[in-house]
């Protein structure tokens, strides 16, 4: 079937041979929103999600065997649990002074045994299980395509047997909270399969209740071979229930718990899933109960009814943002060869399609009321997942995030700043126990259950800087919607008792009395325990002058605003070392030839606004020398975030040329070796799979076309259009994406010029539009668009 698709698809792409098969179907699918591949997936990384960000599934097209592996998002290993280490603080001043003499490795020994998370790492996300199909004798198939269209959030498969077309659709639904699999054939009684679901949890049983199959188990207890000595990992307590329903016009028969349809055209199933979690201090939920009231829900429900309400809903998210950068005769390939070529020709569609997918991803993994993407978004089949597949907060989280303001998927952040609010309550209690002070602080990781302590080893778990970075996503969604409720009632109270944490934390440096610096932390991952890295400096500054400018809007606490504005003042400043680098430490000690994935030092640069090659030409210099230092790889999330430092540094084609670096196959069709670089479902590979790859690519590329952290002196936001525009994306046109100030724009461009832009504003802020060195500015009027070509610039 392979080469035979191939052979027939080279033969459609030259232009002396038409033929009617593969070719109206290729025809019809626009290339920068749909995946399509002319094969069943071989692997779990290249099978296609679908997800309504609770219920997530990977859907695998098998001929056969069609395997649809599935996840809801609370089933997690352990149980409520407060991970804080009892007077842990009495050893602080002691951490300090060893680091300031010096003594690094007798630092991280102490800081091990006495100040470290209880226990010392966290638990982990799970899978759920598989529906596992049947298609008797469905081998030799022809006209073989699966699909996952962008523009509906639907996974399908489609192929021909006998003659007969045998095809199905699935959809993960937001409004009906239910995973749907359409099965259909194009004659009477041709369809006939078997259906059953598994689970690799130890503990499970399954039954048959007429039409419905019933899952239900008790989540394993975190692997032993990941569990780190000290104190005991909390037992598993969270259970899980699954109902699969199977409605079809054929015969249906079950046996051994699994139901055989047969005679059948056409077949629905319906399944919905639930835990025993509720919220990260209360698993007492009943998931036989949800799973009940799910099934209810879909009574009487036809799939077309489902899978309407299911595309409205979903475009209303998705169709916000349109980006078109043309295209070519080679976009119509399948998604996988695109991608095998796309180093050399540099197919411009394949750009809209990732960061299109982005965008997906984003709206399938996080809604209001579920719990914020993680490491893997929601999608994860291994038991004992990489990094456990929880939530690193030291570039990680952060970066699954960047995409929500700026491409117009705002209200997607709320589980993130739901899951910023628990941890300001557990941060509370490790201030307390951990540097005996108020306010809240979060390290470098958590988990479902919201462990706010140091995890893992000294020399990198004590990173004070988690709950003071995520704090800047609460005021972006101030920056980007004007809203003061939000303002006053949600991210206030978080900035402000996060800025208490650090008024009593920063300390003064004994080389420079009259700095203030953070310590004992570390420069992520990087270096081992130090006093006053550069990022804590960076990440503290900004949320203390956010905190100031916060208060002021709101006009409350005006002594504390003192406190706060003296603080930031004397924060240690960036500095630049011998090699003309920003220093990543106090000390000028960078290895230029340490080409580690973590550029924490450039935070200020992206996502912070500290330093851009117009206000601080000389710090946007050494941010270059250092990016020159680390080279243009990485893994996957770092290899995400260059394209958005060299977007802030205004250079376009460095930021497309890491953007390429990418969007490379991520294993190697030779050696089987796994680089990094995107899967062939195309999910960025740290390796292995990391969805923060996906968000950043996503991210790199709106600031390419447009950035907005810059003020003028009044506070108002310039609106920066096409900053850092590629010459390989000369010509496009994106609408609907977000400016800070609360405007909403379209651009087009072309031969790399901008064409026209049309600004609607949101808020009524004063407008200040930039482009290639020219201003324009104006007050404006909330609900008004306010257009303008290239020769008012
Ligand atoms: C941080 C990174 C790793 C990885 C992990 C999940 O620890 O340094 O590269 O992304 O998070």
């Amino acid at each position: 079937m392979k080469y035979f698709s191939v052979f027939i698809l080279i033969l459609c792409l030259l232009p002396q041979f038409s033929c009617n098969c593969d070719t109206q179907q290729v025809n019809e699918i626009d290339p920068s929103l749909v995946l399509w591949y002319n094969e069943p997936a071989e692997s779990w990384t290249e099978a296609l999600p679908v997800g309504n960000g609770r219920l997530g599934a990977m859907v695998y097209g098998g001929t056969e065997v069609e395997t649809i592996q599935f996840n809801e998002e609370t089933l997690w290993t352990g149980q409520p649990h407060d991970y804080s280490h009892k007077e842990a603080y009495r050893v602080l001043d002691k951490l300090r002074e060893l680091l300031w003499d010096g003594k690094q490795e007798e630092a991280h020994k102490l800081g091990n045994e006495k100040f470290m998370s209880e226990p010392l790492g966290q638990l982990c996300y799970q899978p759920f299980g598989n529906i596992i199909l049947n298609f008797p004798n469905h081998e030799n198939v022809s006209n073989y395509t699966r699909k996952l269209d962008l523009e509906n959030a639907l996974a399908s498969v489609s192929y021909d047997l006998n003659g007969v077309n045998y095809s199905r659709e699935i959809l993960s639904s937001e409004p009906d909270q239910a995973l749907l699999i359409q099965l259909e054939a194009s004659q009477k009684e041709a369809l006939e399969f078997s259906v059953r679901l598994d689970t690799p949890h130890n503990k499970f049983d399954v039954s048959v209740d007429g039409n419905v199959i019933v899952i239900k188990g008790l989540a394993n207890n975190y692997p032993d071979e990941k569990v780190r000595a000290g104190a005991p990992y909390p037992e598993s307590k969270v259970t899980f229930e699954a109902r699969l329903k199977v409605i079809s016009d054929g015969e249906l028969v079950s046996k051994d718990g699994t139901i055989v349809v047969r005679n059948a055209k056409s077949a629905t199933l319906q399944l919905v899933a639930g835990t025993s979690f509720i919220n990260y201090n209360d698993i007492s939920g009943d998931p036989e109960e949800k799973c009940i009231t799910y099934l209810n829900n879909l009574e009487g429900k036809s799939f077309e009814d489902v899978k309407d309400a299911h595309v409205a809903d979903y475009q209303n998210l998705f169709g916000r943002v349109k980006l078109d950068l043309g295209k070519s005769e080679i976009s119509s390939r399948p998604t996988n060869e695109r991608l095998a070529t796309f180093y050399a020709d540099e197919d411009p569609s394949l750009v809209a399609l990732l960061y299109q997918y982005g965008r997906y991803l984003l709206i399938s993994s996080s809604r209001k009321g579920t719990q914020p993407a993680n490491l893997q978004g929601i999608w994860n089949d291994d038991i004992t997942p990489p990094w456990d597949s929880k939530y690193t907060i030291n570039i990680n989280a952060e970066m699954n995030y960047w995409p929500a303001e700026i491409t117009n998927l705002s209200e997607l952040a709320e589980p993130l700043f739901g899951m910023v609010e628990d941890l300001s309550v557990t941060g509370r209690k490790v201030a307390k126990e951990h540097y005996n002070s108020d306010g809240w602080v979060a390290h470098h990781n958590t988990d479902i259950w919201r462990g706010a302590a140091p995890i893992n080893n000294a020399n990198h778990g004590i990173w004070i800087s988690g709950g003071a970075w995520l704090s800047q996503n609460l005021w972006w969604h101030y920056q980007f919607s004007g809203d003061k409720g939000f303002l006053k009632n949600r991210a206030y109270p978080i900035m402000k008792e996060a800025s208490v944490f650090f008024a009593s934390y920063l300390v003064p440096d004994p080389k420079n009395p009259e700095w203030l610096i953070s310590g004992p932390s570390n420069s992520p991952e990087n270096g081992g325990l130090v006093m006053g890295p550069t990022m804590d400096h960076q990440i503290i500054r900004n949320l203390l002058n956010n905190t100031i400018e916060a208060a002021n809007v709101l006009g409350v606490d005006a002594d504390f605003v003192q406190v706060l504005q003296e603080k930031s003042s004397k924060i240690a400043p960036n500095q630049i070392g011998r090699y003309g680098q920003l220093q990543e430490w106090l000390e000028d000690k960078d290895d230029p030839e340490n080409e580690h994935r973590h550029v924490s030092h450039l935070w200020g640069l992206h996502p912070g606004n500290e330093i851009h090659p117009l206000t601080t030409p000389e710090l946007a210099e050494a941010c270059k020398v250092v990016l020159a230092h680390r080279g243009d790889g990485g893994t996957g999330w770092s290899r995400a975030w260059k394209i958005n430092f060299w977007a802030r540094l205004l250079d376009g084609d460095h930021s497309f040329l890491i953007l390429k670096n990418l969007m490379v196959p991520s294993i190697d069709a030779k050696t089987n070796k796994d680089n990094g670089g995107l899967y062939l479902n195309l999910f960025d590979a740290h390796p292995p799979f990391q969805i923060d790859g996906n968000f950043g690519a996503t991210s790199g590329i709106t600031e390419m076309l447009l950035q907005s952290h810059l003020r003028d002196e009044n506070g108002d936001y310039f609106l920066d259009i096409l900053p850092a525009l590629p010459t390989a994306l000369a010509s496009g046109e994106i609408s609907g994406i977000k400016a800070r100030g609360g405007f909403e724009l379209a651009l087009v461009w072309e031969n790399g010029n901008l064409v026209s832009v049309d600004v609607k504003s949101l808020v009524g802020n004063k407008l200040n539009l930039r482009y290639a060195g020219a201003l324009i500015s104006q007050d404006t009027q909330i609900g008004e668009t306010y257009s303008f070509t290239n020769a008012n610039f």
